[in-house]
């Protein structure tokens, strides 16, 4: 063989490898996501029978004179939530038990039979509207698992429930998010759920809300209820083969580094120990403190928080609950107002698409204020592009010496990091490992205030 024959088989050879491995195309997030990421801290609403009957999972047989939620204010509610900064609120438009808060033409099993405004009320309208006014997006939740239909268990609560949805969808205006809870009893009845179908209604008549199930489609559970998303959290994941209700809990909890679709984690969570308002609960309201620290864990960890504040019997989100909202923003407010980092515009516009690139090991040196005092940081990626980064460390300059101030695995739409005040002038950031280029959108150095 000539050497040109050897040079061309090489070529050959080069070329072949290449084809069969294409490079995989990186996933990044649909605008629908990208917009609800950077909602950061949304609110769920748990309300219905379940309020009067001191339940959590009603059965079904419930009488909806029971609902009589006589001083209601859905403004209250949304007010409250929009003074403490949340910019979503989702509400069970209908639970397991099958109740429905609105007037809907499906079943007579809902507000309509109960003595609540004489019959003629709409809770999801006054809770729409209310959002509208005060500007937040609105969302709603359907319970699949429906306890009371008699039709739950045959093709057509596919139907039914179609129906259902698209009441919600056409009726109410902008609708942000669409809240596909896969629980269901053991001793539920076999039914097997339309949700392709479901999720092509959503799709057809509201283009802009995320979907929210277990693995998706636009939006993933976190794996818990208990406010913490994984350490390490990627916005991606693999769902072939992969029934609704079935993932496995800590794969969504970190996702997955070489997931081919954008799905990030959702981290719900309640207020109280139930998600339905429960008069023994009203000394268990979690302090401003304790929210704090999940907004660390589930926003700090490239997830969203959402956080639930069940209304009361009443018709109001109690006192305890909303005091405690408050202060929990006052802290945060407090905590990021002052971004101490001093002459990179393109990492402190709070923009994710001006940002600087960054070279894995080569570290980014950034400066402060002398001899500034400070005990947290924050970094975002700018995640338009995709989730690149693997690993990094952030270091401060004591004297002539880098001292370490915390590795850190995934970044993602946001990292928060915690640590004891130092004083420093500058800081460096370092990538240590990478899937491809690096783009950091942010940089924030912050000094707590208000925490205990
Ligand atoms: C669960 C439900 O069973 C709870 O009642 C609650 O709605 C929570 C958000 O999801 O799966």
């Amino acid at each position: 063989m000539t050497i040109l024959r050897l040079f061309i088989l090489a070529v050959m050879l080069t070329t072949t490898t290449v084809y069969a491995q294409p490079p995989q195309p990186t996933p990044r997030p649909a605008p629908r996501q990208l917009a609800w990421q950077q909602l950061e801290t949304t609110a769920f609403l748990h309300f219905t029978v379940n309020t009067f009957t001191d339940k959590e999972w009603g059965d079904g047989t419930e009488d909806p004179k029971i609902f009589n939620p006589a001083q209601l204010d859905a403004r209250q509610w949304i007010r409250s939530l929009k003074e403490a900064g949340f910019k979503m609120a989702i509400l069970t438009a209908k639970h397991h038990d099958g109740f429905c808060l609105w007037p809907t033409r499906t079943t007579e099993h809902s507000v309509k039979s109960s003595p609540w405004r004489n019959g003629k009320g709409d809770v999801v309208r006054e809770v729409a509207n209310a959002c509208r006014e005060f500007g937040l997006k609105f969302g709603v939740y359907l319970s699949p698992w429906d306890r009371h239909e008699s039709l739950y268990g045959t093709d057509a609560y596919n139907d039914f429930y179609k129906s259902q949805l698209k009441e919600l969808l056409t009726n109410y205006g902008l609708i942000a998010e669409v809240w596909f809870d896969g629980a269901k009893g053991e001793n539920a009845k076999n039914m097997t759920y339309d949700f392709e179908g479901y999720w092509a209604l959503v799709r057809k008549l509201q283009p802009n809300a995320v979907m929210f199930s277990d693995a998706g489609p636009d939006v993933r559970w976190v794996g818990n209820e208990k406010g913490n998303a994984g350490e390490t959290c990627w916005s991606t994941i693999n769902t072939e083969g992969m029934a609704p209700g079935v993932a496995d809990e800590k794969y969504l909890n970190r996702g997955d580094a070489n997931g081919k679709r954008w799905v990030p984690a959702e981290t719900d969570v309640s207020i109280r120990p139930g998600w339905f308002y429960h008069p023994a609960e009203d000394s268990k309201v979690r302090s401003p403190q304790n929210l704090v620290n999940l907004y660390y864990q589930s926003v700090g960890r490239n997830s969203l928080l959402l956080l639930n504040v069940p209304p009361n019997r009443e018709g109001l989100l109690s006192e305890a609950d909303v005091t405690s909202l408050k202060a929990f923003r006052r802290i945060l407010d407090e905590t990021f107002r002052v971004n101490f980092v001093a002459d990179s515009p393109q990492l402190t516009d709070k923009k994710l698409t001006t940002f600087a690139p960054a070279t894995v090991n080569e570290p980014i040196t950034i400066n402060l204020p002398p001899e500034t005092m400070f005990d947290r940081i924050s970094i975002q990626e700018n995640i338009a592009n995709g989730q690149q980064i693997v690993a990094g460390n952030v270091e401060y300059l004591a004297g002539t010496d880098w001292k370490s101030l915390g590795t850190f695995t995934t970044v993602g739409y946001k990292r928060l990091m915690r640590f004891a005040p130092v004083r420093a002038s500058q800081i460096r950031l370092t990538i240590t490992e990478a899937k491809g280029p690096v783009e950091i959108a942010e940089v924030g150095v912050f000094k707590a205030s208000g925490e205990e």
